[in-house]
């Protein structure tokens, strides 16, 4: 039996397409390899499996998977990270999003849709929980809405978050003062040099963004709903690419809110950098900030040392939990 090494680049049902020496096969999962896990699947785009060849099964895969070489994923290495959520409507299963990438890139536009600061948070959290890297791109700066880019931009840059603002229009960045395609550049760097997955809301212009980088990536892209000023979901799948030049990317689907996998809300402060030497001198011993006197953050709130912005949204999460 040929057994050979590859990465799932996306999964569709009980199929999967591992990527192996340049040629794409479609993959069904040992069920022994099944049984391994508590999870909603198996295997996860990013994950890093062998698999071996077989002619046995008949190609039964949708769209582009039809017509692959086959074969059965034997074995799953282990991951070196994870983006996860609990499962929707079973919150006691983990569902695995993707695998083994390095960064999580959380996209949002300025306009159409609105900017939602509390899913960002949300997301530096997930990405902090399994290991891996953040980034945050504003989209569509070339738009007014309720923030201004660089507000966003000087609450998170001093966090050492790397921070991207962009529009995915060609003429969008003559409107911003001092980008001009510039931080298009920053981030098309950021994407060589990282295996990164894109995530946000719906519309916001993840798929966009690529297409402007990569206009040989051709993905299918559609105008935000003009009634609920939503996006249509256009992305169905998440899926990975290897980009020319050395990196790889994950499109993935819009996400309307993000629970956040097996987090103890005692410890949600510790995900807020800012909070790490104020959280000490609260007065009471696991203080949560939000009801207790003599709490340091909120002084530091009251202050401006730390955003009121990022407090709120330390609530809401707090709150969700
Ligand atoms: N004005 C403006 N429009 C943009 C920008 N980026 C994307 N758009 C538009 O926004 C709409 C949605 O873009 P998509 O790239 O499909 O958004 P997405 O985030 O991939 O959405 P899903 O796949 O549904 O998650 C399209 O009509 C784009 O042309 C931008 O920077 N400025
Ligand atoms: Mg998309
Ligand atoms: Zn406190």
């Amino acid at each position: 039996m040929t057994r050979l090494n590859g990465i799932v680049t996306r999964g569709h049902g009980n199929r999967f397409v591992v990527f192996s020496e340049g040629t794409y096969y479609s993959c069904t999962v040992r069920k022994k390899v099944k049984y391994l896990t508590n999870l909603t699947t198996p295997v996860a785009v990013g994950d890093d499996v062998y698999f071996e060849l077989t002619n046995t099964e008949v190609a039964v895969g949708v769209g582009a998977e039809a017509g692959l070489p086959e074969g059965v994923i034997v074995e799953i290495q282990p991951r070196r990270s994870v983006l996860s959520r609990p499962a929707v409507g079973r919150e006691q299963i983990e569902h695995v999003l993707a695998a083994n990438v390095d960064s999580l890139a959380v996209v949002t536009s300025i306009s159409e849709p609105i900017l939602k600061p509390g899913l960002i948070d949300r997301f530096l959290i997930a990405a902090a929980i399994g290991n891996l890297e953040a980034a945050i791109v504003v989209n569509k700066i070339d738009l007014k809405g309720e923030f201004d880019p660089q507000e966003i931009a000087n609450i998170y840059r001093p966090l050492g978050i790397d921070l991207f603002l962009t529009s995915a229009e060609p003429e969008g960045e003559n409107a911003s003062s001092d980008s001009s395609g510039n931080e298009i550049n920053l981030f098309r760097e950021y994407l060589r040099t990282h295996r990164t997955v894109l995530a946000g809301h719906s519309g916001v212009g993840k798929s966009s963004l690529l297409n402007r980088i990569y206009p040989g990536m051709n993905l299918k892209t559609s105008a935000i709903s003009q009634r609920s000023g939503r996006g249509r979901h256009t992305t169905s799948h998440m899926e990975l690419y290897h980009l020319p030049g050395g990196g790889a990317v994950i499109d993935s689907p819009g996400i309307k809110v993000l629970g956040l996998w097996q987090l103890d809300k005692k410890i949600l402060d510790e995900y807020y950098p800012e909070m790490e030497n104020i959280r000490t001198q609260c007065r009471f011993t696991g203080c949560s900030h939000i009801p207790e006197p003599n709490c340091a953050v909120k002084d530091a709130v009251k202050n401006g040392d730390i955003s009121e912005l990022r407090y709120n949204n330390y609530i809401q999460i707090y709150q969700s939990l």
